[in-house]
């Protein structure tokens, strides 16, 4: 039986209201909030990792700056993600604590290795392209500073969904051997790529109550089939082909229908169990060690302007 409060609560969702810190919200929707945008902030933080490898080895200086750009800007919208966590009151040191004690979720993509340059150019163009077509829906979300950041971080994605399929673009019109690399990376990201979108809406204990509050605006197969429209005859364009025998356009529906996919891999990557886990959160544990000189001396920093200043 709902509250006189929660059906309020629906009744502004239902108009298209935008829910603030400061506004009642069941117990319910802070801690879906909670667990989505948490996870979503490490995806972008653990995410700098694989093409972060490859900014001292690009192939040329205009390269490099398109790549130490696109990866600063992951670490932006961390920040802004942990920013948006703050607003429904968790301190993002208590978020971070929960990744490096590897309790904490991020998505599955981030723990395959980039083996070779042509993983770079994957990374954008399949990995932010999935990241805009799951994000741009969110940045209509229900909740307000979640939804805000959206906004920016949209934009900033298509900067990188673009710099990828372009550094492809650029190998599949070379040599033989660099058309190769690229079929082969295509070959190593187009599943996992798939898998970004969560498991099958049979599957997903979350989507229903997360549509209902607007969290979540479509459910993960719908975004995965926009994906996957999207994207085919942008792989056909190159001359590359899609790493699928059962991949055809059905007339009738006129979208794109996939063969299977292998669920089991997905499971065991997100518990914990993929070719990098280990490696991104020792890189991370790693970091966070590394940076403890900085926070003490902003600490010391901080406490020193809280002192009266005498003239
Ligand atoms: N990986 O019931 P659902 C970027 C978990 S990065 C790992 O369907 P929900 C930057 C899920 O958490 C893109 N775990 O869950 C970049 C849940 O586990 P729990 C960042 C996954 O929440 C690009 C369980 O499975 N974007 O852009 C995954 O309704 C390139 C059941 O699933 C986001 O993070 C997965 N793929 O829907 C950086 C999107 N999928 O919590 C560098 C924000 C599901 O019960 C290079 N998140 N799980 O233990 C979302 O939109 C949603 O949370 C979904 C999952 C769609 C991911």
């Amino acid at each position: 039986q709902s509250t006189a409060l929660e059906v309020a609560f629906q009744t502004r969702i239902d108009r298209g209201d935008k829910i603030e810190p400061q506004d009642w919200m069941p117990g319910g929707y802070r801690s879906t909030l909670l667990r989505q945008i948490s996870q979503h902030a490490h995806s972008e933080y653990v995410g700098m990792l694989p093409e972060g490898f490859w900014i001292t080895r690009a192939p040329s200086l205009h390269r490099k700056c398109v790549l130490l750009a696109k990866v600063q800007d992951e670490a932006g919208h961390a920040q802004y993600l942990y920013s948006a966590l703050e607003s429904l009151g968790m301190d993002r040191d208590v978020a971070y604590q929960e990744l490096l004690a590897g309790r904490a979720k991020y998505l599955n993509i981030f723990n395959y290795p980039a083996l070779t340059w042509a993983d770079v150019g994957m990374i954008g163009w399949l990995t932010d392209g999935a990241a805009i077509v799951n994000q741009v829906p969110l940045s209509r979300g229900s909740y307000g500073p979640y939804a805000r950041a959206m906004v920016r971080i949209c934009q900033e994605e298509s900067f990188h969904h673009r710099q990828g399929f372009d550094l492809i673009r650029v190998l599949v019109e070379g040599t033989p051997e660099q058309r190769l690399m690229a079929q082969q990376a295509l070959d190593r990201w187009w599943w996992p790529t798939l898998m970004v979108f969560g498991p099958p809406d049979a599957d997903s204990p979350h989507s229903q109550q997360s549509m209902k509050w607007g969290i979540k605006l479509y459910s993960n197969d719908t975004l995965r089939q926009k994906f996957i429209d999207q994207t085919v005859p942008q792989i056909h364009y190159l001359g590359l082909s899609v790493p699928d025998p059962a991949l055809h356009l059905d007339p009738q529906t006129g979208h794109y229908q996939s063969g299977p996919i292998d669920w089991s891999e997905f499971r065991r990557v997100i518990m914990g169990e993929g070719q990098c886990n280990q490696h991104r959160l020792n890189s991370r544990r790693e970091s966070w060690r590394q940076g403890a000189w900085v926070r003490e001396a902003a600490a010391c920093h901080a406490a020193k302007q809280a002192v009266p200043h005498k003239e």
